[in-house]
């Protein structure tokens, strides 16, 4: 397989409402759409980067910069046999797992498309459907956000996950548990937390939550094993975990019980596949997290989830819940069940990349 072009799309979107976390506010996405073309065929990827480096350390630019000075380069003086070997072109960058996944997930959207194999098919996903979560952000106050789970269940959605952060949680949580007692519901902090705000963990134990995600910093596997040693509630990592060596201190050192994983976060499918390998020899409970994602993103995290080792629910919504607008067709809606459907009745990401809106919506 020879990449013959390399085209980045800086495509703006527009979300239905903002999208608030202990780490700052989204209304409008900006995502580089990623293009890579052989023989009449092409693939499409995502990234996942937000503007600033609050989530992760890379930025849309970042991204951009990385791709541009080194990856593309590097990857029109190659033929690769496998979009497997792509990691082993890149393996001299540090970190910017970001930006590698995005030009990762377009050549195995490439290679499916030459060998008229869907994502799904070539990562070896045995599910057809996938079960769907909801992540609510912050609210203005509690009875908007018992309003919108509210919705949420009625659609079915499988678990409720909220956004929490320092004076939004405990009381949050109870709030919620006195109207509804029973549901799967979790809380994610984004890193918004230190050991030394235990308390508020152990307080948080009382609520039979599914889990809790990410509630100390991206760098701090032993803070989280220390408070993992003090509270019921299994701890999820998704920050801290950025390729399967991380994955395996923190499953090792007890820090983590379950592992949100990202595909983006991890540098791409392939490390997701290593990860995948991991979570089976150790009976490891996995899901697929999301980032806000077009359609694009998706597709390809509808196919990640499929695969055996992914049994809990996915932040994986409905289309029609993030943007107004939409790059591909069909868009991916919420079945009776609550599950979504894994596209693998076409090749690569086993939906149409619309690139006239792509253009459209590109600055
Ligand atoms: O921490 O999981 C997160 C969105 C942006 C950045 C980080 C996170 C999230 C979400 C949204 O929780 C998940 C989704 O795409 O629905
Ligand atoms: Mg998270």
């Amino acid at each position: 397989m020879k990449i013959e072009a390399i085209k980045l799309y800086h495509v703006k979107m527009e979300l239905r409402n903002p999208f608030r976390t202990s780490f700052g506010v989204t209304q409008e996405r900006e995502i580089l759409v990623t293009r890579v073309q052989s023989e009449g065929y092409d693939g499409y990827g995502e990234c996942v980067a937000e503007k600033g480096p609050w989530y992760s350390g890379e930025t849309i630019d970042s991204c951009q910069s990385i791709i541009t000075n080194f990856i593309s380069p590097w990857l029109k003086e190659t033929d690769l046999d496998h979009p497997r070997d792509f990691k082993k072109l890149v393996q001299q960058i540090k970190g910017n797992q970001m930006a590698k996944a995005c030009i990762e997930d377009a050549i195995w959207g490439l290679y499916g498309h030459m060998n008229n194999k869907s994502l799904q098919e070539l990562i070896g996903g045995t599910k057809e459907s996938i079960p769907s979560g909801i992540s609510l952000g912050i609210q203005q106050n509690t009875d908007i956000l018992i309003e919108k789970i509210g919705k949420a269940l009625e659609k079915n959605y499988q678990r409720i996950k909220i956004k929490i952060e320092p004076n939004w949680d405990v009381e949050i949580v109870k709030k919620i548990r006195d109207v509804y007692p029973n549901i799967p519901l979790m809380v994610d902090a984004n890193s918004a937390y230190r050991l030394k705000d235990k308390d508020i963990f152990i307080s948080l134990d009382r609520f039979n939550l599914m889990m809790i995600e990410q509630p100390l910093q991206y760098y701090d596997i032993l803070d989280h094993a220390k408070l993992q040693k003090e509270i019921a509630t299994p701890i999820c990592l998704d920050e801290s975990i950025k390729s399967v060596d991380d994955a395996r201190v923190a499953i090792e050192s007890d820090a983590t019980r379950i592992i949100n994983v990202k595909p983006a976060r991890v540098g791409g499918i392939t490390e997701t596949l290593h990860i995948h390998e991991l979570a089976k020899e150790n009976s490891f409970p996995l899901w697929c997290g999301g980032m806000l994602e077009t359609g694009i993103g998706r597709a390809k995290n509808l196919a990640v989830a499929s695969l055996s080792t992914f049994t809990l629910p996915n932040d994986i919504s409905e289309s029609e819940r993030y943007y107004t607008n939409y790059l591909v067709d069909p868009i991916f809606e919420l079945n009776s069940d609550g599950t979504i459907s894994v596209p693998n009745k076409q090749p690569g990401l086993g939906i149409n990349v619309n690139l006239d809106a792509i253009e459209k919506y590109s600055k």
